[in-house]
């Protein structure tokens, strides 16, 4: 995400604010969303600008040792996807996209939806464009905005992806590798990645990054429609390996407690 990342591990995630003050801060993520518990409010719908256009370039997705991610390149009309609506009072533009899967079935999304936890979270970072670096978006409390979205292994095929998403699971059979990356030879759009989801009902709280350094930076949006993943795709992401060579698994970090927050539910 540009910039360099000090080391961390999921294994101590835990001891994370020895290193990293933030992450034993306030307003942390990810949380349990219940819908019992969840503010039904009139929030504006997320309006959405250049995700149905082709990316200019194509995609260099990699194997960052911590998760599976890619940068958003501008799309043929030279500017990069980007969101506003939901929480969100200023535009914020797409820039990296990546995920968090478990070691097997039912274990892998970072939040959880009324009790369960999903088999893999995809998150949809942007960056506030007032903000003109990473470091500034996350030192401020609007600076980010993150779209996850929850996937549930079903057992049929991949037929029912289009391009996008299929590219995207399919390129993991070559990035086994801590460092390796691999470029997909077709154009997509950003909003591929969505496939038909219901991009009207959606859950949205004030958080932070799930990874160190865990600013509290971060306007999340979690979409309440789960989409579907093939049983022979899901496991492609247990496949990976870390830094060390050994199995990349389980890259989610705990729940953290909700506090006073409130989590805001829309609904189309
Ligand atoms: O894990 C990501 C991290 O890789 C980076 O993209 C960061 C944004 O600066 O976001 C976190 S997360 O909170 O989206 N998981
Ligand atoms: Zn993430």
């Amino acid at each position: 995400f540009g910039t360099v990342e000090r080391k961390f591990s999921y294994v101590d995630s835990t001891k994370w604010h020895e290193t990293f003050p933030l992450c034993g801060g306030a307003e942390q993520s990810p949380i349990a969303i219940s819908r019992h518990k969840v503010i039904p409010i009139g929030l504006p719908p997320l309006q959405f600008a250049g995700y149905d256009e082709l990316f200019q370039d194509l995609l260099r997705i990699q194997n960052s040792g911590h998760t599976v991610n890619f940068s958003i390149p501008p799309t043929v009309f030279g500017e990069r996807p980007s969101v506003t609506g939901g929480l969100l009072q200023d535009f914020y533009e797409a820039r990296e996209v990546h995920f968090h899967w478990g070691s097997q079935q039912s274990k892998g999304s970072e939040h959880l939806l009324n009790g369960r936890r999903y088999d893999l979270e995809m998150h949809i970072v942007h960056r506030n464009t007032k903000y003109s670096t990473t470091e500034e978006a996350r030192n401020n409390t609007d600076g980010l905005a993150v779209l996850a979205v929850l996937f549930k292994v079903v057992r049929t095929g991949p037929s029912f992806y289009q391009p996008g998403l299929t590219e995207i699971f399919g390129s993991l059979l070559h990035l086994g590798d801590f460092n390796s990356t691999y470029v997909p030879p077709v154009l997509i759009t950003l909003g591929s990645l969505l496939s038909n989801l219901d991009r009207g009902n959606f859950y949205c709280y004030k958080g932070s990054l799930t990874t160190p350094p865990c600013s509290p930076s971060v306007l999340w949006h979690v979409f309440a429609e789960v989409l579907p993943i093939s049983h022979q795709d899901l496991p492609k992401f247990w496949q990976l390996r870390n830094r060390h060579g050994r199995p990349l698994l389980n890259n989610f970090r705990p729940l953290q407690s909700q506090e006073t927050r409130q989590v805001f539910h829309r609904r189309p």
